[in-house]
């Protein structure tokens, strides 16, 4: 049992409907959540694993905004993308539900209710930011501005996502509308607050005395808040979209999607086992385990615990919140905005059946402790590299080995020597370490010692060279093989939380109908005589075009982000007329060019203009490799500036080029072939 618990609530953060789920929810959130559930239950453990889409909240008005749509339209989309995706990703959810349900709706209104008729709350009048073109309050991600704590612009109304601050809108510094990007005025409206300062001190002994064995990126995150000072959190928004507020005169008003969110882990349980969820909120023998990534701290360990606090009926508090840091991809922050992301959904199309290859490399390189960086030419090593050569190669060589010597009926084991004991010795000492790293959420370290099982493995054949001593000694081969079967019956358990796809596939083939975790470091897993299928590679090499496409997919997007946010420089400051005609614009033929030797960004031109034939250079080489195929063409350059040598060589004159969005030059040249010598007017 973890930690002496009957049963295990394990939730994961709600991801919200406004879009696809990405490598960073996976990485963060998701993965190790799945990780954690399926070890629990290979340990016959009583585990319920919640999710569900969060359907509320600003991010999914604006996007219905953007979209001429309602949000509703939105929610309905995404729910059924991220549910779908999650399914083939093999996140093993007991449910996975939604906050626009009516049992959510439900238990949220209750859940407000009961704390505003017991006083909980505090009613307040307050001057909010408003947005008088919109009409509309501006709340949440409805107004972006400095963050007030650590200056970052583009922090939200209610959370600067930098640092991680909740915050009041009126407390941003420089506040924009993110509907009509206004300078929002101020107006007055009614709220009810959570006045979490009162349970300052709850929280400081429970989190503070009670949680040190918390992660140090949540714990510290927490006592930073908590040193602070805890100030009442409004709980309620002058939106349409959300749980309306249960309260008479509050039309307008809903729940805010943070106070209504964390209750969709208890609704979504509700939804599961409509008789028996109280068994996993109420019970002080239940354990509750959030997973989320660290932008949902504060509301997981403090607010939604202070809720469950002032609600009381014995609701526990959750007894860890594994939250990972966040994923960067190709060395930049994931961005929905931005679409500079790994969309899971995508991913399953593009790389068919890789499932697990995903699973790994986000779990190989999980941001557990500080933010990490994926990029597909690690995921390409790591699959063939570690994945394919290692694991994949000792799985195949027992497995068609065995067929090989023994027609695939797993032989009698002889007699032990040192080379198998110490084989069998290490592979029962790296269990421990799995079991260990597997129980204080430690997924990155207990993946590496469950790939040393395989390691040690690989070992093991190089040792005793079955394929050798074949030749003269079947018994001795027989032994061999039988300990290696049970090294991949062992590598089956040991990553069936990891890659839950393999795991089947190589279960099938050793004909393993059930899994327990107590059947790591056994090796009498596979009886002798028994029938091993016909091995089929358990994972294949990834070659260079797949990733050259996935790689290409991303250059693209950053390109259309950079036109997107490209701005061309400023005007320069007027110039009057006559300075302007000074200036001698001529149109001229090029006779020749090329690349100026030892000087990479130099192309030397032989213009004929009209009058003799003149030498200019120009910074272009770079975006004109082939420059012997400009011959012929018609270029606009300045006559009239005084020469200037360059590497030995007199340029006279300056060709004109346009600088593009991305920095690259392009040659200017008239419409229409006109006389070398023409003038520009
Ligand atoms: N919808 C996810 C996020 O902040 C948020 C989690 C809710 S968990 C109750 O991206
Ligand atoms: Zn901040």
């Amino acid at each position: 049992m973890s930690n002496n618990y009957k049963r295990t609530l394990i939730t994961s953060a709600l991801p919200y409907a406004n879009g696809p789920v990405h490598i960073g929810h996976l990485a963060g959130v998701y993965v190790p959540a799945d990780i954690y559930a399926r070890f629990l239950r290979l340990r016959g453990e009583d585990v319920v694993f919640i999710g569900g889409s969060d359907e509320h909240g600003v991010p999914i008005t604006i996007k219905a905004r953007a979209e001429g749509v309602t949000p509703q339209d939105i929610v309905d989309r995404y729910h059924g993308i991220i549910k779908d995706s999650f399914k083939e990703l093999g996140i093993s959810f007991d449910i996975y539900s939604r906050t626009t349900s009516d049992i959510h709706r439900e238990t949220a209104s209750e859940f407000f209710k009961k704390l505003y008729d017991e006083g909980k709350f505090v009613e307040k009048t307050s001057m909010q930011l408003y947005d008088a073109e919109a009409n509309q309050f501006l709340a949440d991600r409805y107004v972006t501005g400095e963050c007030p704590h650590c200056h970052a612009e583009g922090a939200y109304g209610d959370q600067c996502e930098k640092c991680g601050t909740s915050l009041n809108a009126t407390d941003l510094i420089n506040p924009r509308s993110a509907i009509t990007g206004n300078v929002p005025v101020l107006k007055e409206t009614r709220h009810w607050y959570l006045p979490l300062n009162d349970y300052q001190e709850f929280l400081e002994k429970w989190i503070l005395e009670d949680h040190k064995e918390w992660r140090s990126n949540v714990y510290g995150q927490c006592k930073s808040w908590l040193d602070l000072g805890l100030q009442p959190r409004a709980v309620s928004r002058d939106l349409n979209w959300g749980v309306p507020v249960p309260v008479e005169g509050a039309e307008g008003k809903v729940l805010y999607v943070w106070f209504d969110a964390p209750i969709g882990y208890i609704s979504n349980t509700k939804e599961l086992l409509p008789d028996s969820w109280e068994k996993y909120w109420k019970d002080p023998e239940s354990r509750i385990v959030h997973f989320i990534g660290k932008d949902n701290i504060v509301f997981h360990c403090i607010v939604f615990p202070a809720m469950l606090k002032a609600y009381g009926d014995n609701y526990q508090l959750p007894d860890n919140v594994p939250s990972n840091e966040f994923l960067n991809l190709e060395g930049d922050k994931i961005s929905t905005s931005r679409n500079w992301a790994v969309w899971l959904h995508e991913y399953l199309r593009d790389l068919p059946g890789k499932q697990d290859v995903l699973r790994y490399v986000l779990t190989a390189n999980a941001p557990e402790t500080r933010d990490n960086d994926f990029t597909w030419k690690d995921f390409q090593a790591r699959n063939n590299s570690e994945l394919v050569a290692i694991l994949g190669n000792f799985v195949n060589r027992a497995l068609v080995l065995t067929h090989k010597y023994f027609q695939g009926i797993v032989p009698a084991a002889g007699e032990m020597q040192p080379s198998d004991l110490s084989a069998i010795a290490e592979i029962r000492e790296t269990v421990g370490k799995i079991t260990e790293n597997l129980e204080t959420f430690h997924f990155r370290e207990a993946l590496k010692e469950a790939m040393n099982i395989a390691r040690i493995g690989n070992r093991y054949l190089q040792e005793t060279e079955p394929w050798k001593v074949a030749k003269e000694d079947l018994g001795r081969t027989a032994t061999i093989l039988n300990v290696s079967i049970q090294i991949c019956a062992n590598i089956c358990v040991a990553f069936e939380p990891f890659m839950p796809f393999m795991s089947a596939g190589l279960a099938e083939m050793l004909g393993l109908t059930e899994l327990k975790w107590s059947m790591l470091g056994k090796f009498d897993l596979i009886s002798e005589g028994a029938k091993i299928k016909e091995p089929h590679l358990l994972f294949e090499k990834i070659e260079d075009d797949v990733i050259e496409a996935q790689v290409n997919k991303l250059l693209k997007t950053k390109e259309e982000n950079r036109l997107k946010s490209w701005k061309p420089v400023p005007q320069s400051p007027d110039v009057d007329f006559d300075t302007f005609m000074k200036a001698d614009l001529r149109v001229g033929t090029v006779l020749e060019c090329e690349r100026v030797p030892k000087a990479d960004k130099l192309l030397r031109f032989l213009i004929d203009d009209g009058m003799e034939k003149r030498t200019i250079l120009s910074g272009i080489a770079k975006f004109y490799t082939e420059p012997e195929k400009l011959v012929g063409k018609q270029v606009c350059f300045i006559a009239n500036l005084p020469p200037k040598k360059l590497r030995g060589i007199e340029s006279c004159g300056m060709i004109l080029s346009a600088e593009s969005s991305d920095g690259s030059l392009s040659l200017i040249t008239p419409m229409h072939e006109v006389a070398p010598g023409s003038q520009i007017k």
